[in-house]
């Protein structure tokens, strides 16, 4: 399996994360790629390859043009506003003040556009945030172009960005972006498996309406874990989109044994769905040791859920999403793709 890379994700590295009332160096890190990186190579994986230009229509089809503008000329807004820290949310546009008009002032426009605080921009954010998300497109097309599977490492990660809206260590919906370019080459339906610790509110959102990509993720009970406020299990589409949207939230300290039954039960659905192309959000941070998750996943778990993945026989396109025990994030994330490959 070909993995796609960018050495640009070190653009973002904000120097804080707003932790407990404390700013810390963000869980979200470039060294979480160097594991990947190492492991890949350990494990005789071929190079990585360089994406190709990040192509913004595809982009644009997922994304709200104020908000893309916003990634792109935030930063300049807020140091010519005199401000000297990195650009960290403030204020929300929370229960019963939200009119959907975007402020003016930079200040406004960042709590307009967050959706946590966790989240810091820098200068080389919009930077990054491109790159990963050329990384899922390049990863896509050789999907497309007839390849088994393919893994983009991508980093930020993508899966909580909404149409418009950043946060949750995300600024582009990597992920929702490469499922439309599935759509766009003639797929007639795509599936999104979401096995991160952290529902994927983002893709969700995206796709709530559409009866074309069905999203499936399985995910610490929201009363209990971040993004808390969706993924419940009876949000389950709308529209046309009523029953192609399915989560399994699981309680602190479910194990495999109970996790894998979701992945089983999700994985039959999607065969239902008879979907053309697969994308798998690939965070690791299910795993027992994670800093900030609470599920009991071991490494070898994590290879026989690339197994069960691959069982599905279908093109999969593999996206990097979060895992944050950084020292296994590399045995964890390659796990997956060697179950893959070996089933
Ligand atoms: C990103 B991904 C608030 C905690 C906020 C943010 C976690 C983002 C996870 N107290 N934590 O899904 O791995
Ligand atoms: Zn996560």
């Amino acid at each position: 399996m070909k993995t796609v890379h960018s050495e640009d994700h070190r653009l973002h590295f904000p120097q804080g994360e707003l932790y407990g009332g404390e700013l810390v160096t963000p869980f979200e890190r470039p060294s979480r790629v160097e594991h990947v990186l190492n492991r890949l190579r350990d494990r005789g994986f071929p190079a990585p390859v360089a994406p190709d230009a990040l192509d913004m229509g595809p982009v644009r089809r997922i994304h709200a043009p104020d908000f893309l503008e916003f990634l792109e000329t935030g930063w300049s807004e807020w140091e010519a506003a005199g401000f000297k820290g990195e650009m960290i949310a403030a204020c929300f546009p929370a229960r019963r003040m939200h009119t959907g008009r975007p402020p003016v002032n930079i200040d406004g426009k960042l709590a307009y556009y967050a959706l946590a605080n966790e989240t810091a921009i820098t200068g080389g954010t919009w930077g990054a945030a491109q790159a990963a998300c050329a990384v899922a497109q390049s990863a896509q097309r050789l999907v497309a172009g007839g390849e088994r599977a393919a893994f983009a490492l991508c980093r930020p990660p993508g899966h909580h960005a909404t149409a418009d809206m950043f946060g949750g260590y995300c600024f582009l919906n990597n992920a929702a972006v490469a499922a439309e370019m599935f759509r766009l080459d003639g797929a007639k339906r795509v599936a999104i498996l979401d096995v991160d610790f952290h529902h994927g509110n983002g893709t969700q959102d995206i796709f709530y309406n559409r009866g074309d990509v069905l999203f499936v993720s399985l995910h610490g009970a929201p009363e209990h874990a971040f993004p808390y406020f969706l993924g419940y299990a009876d949000e389950t589409g709308a529209g046309e989109g009523e029953g192609a949207n399915l989560n399994y939230p699981m309680p602190p300290g479910t194990a495999y044994d109970r996790w894998s039954e979701a992945l089983d039960h999700g994985i039959g659905k999607i065969r239902n769905f008879a979907p053309d192309a697969l994308v798998i959000s690939l965070g690791v941070d299910a795993y027992k040791d994670d800093p900030i998750s609470f599920f009991k996943l071991t490494s070898p778990d994590f290879m026989d859920c690339g197994r069960r993945i691959a069982a599905l026989g279908l093109p999969t396109l593999f996206c990097m999403e979060g895992g944050y025990a950084i020292a296994e994030i590399g045995v964890n994330a390659v796990n997956v793709l060697e179950g893959f490959e070996g089933a």
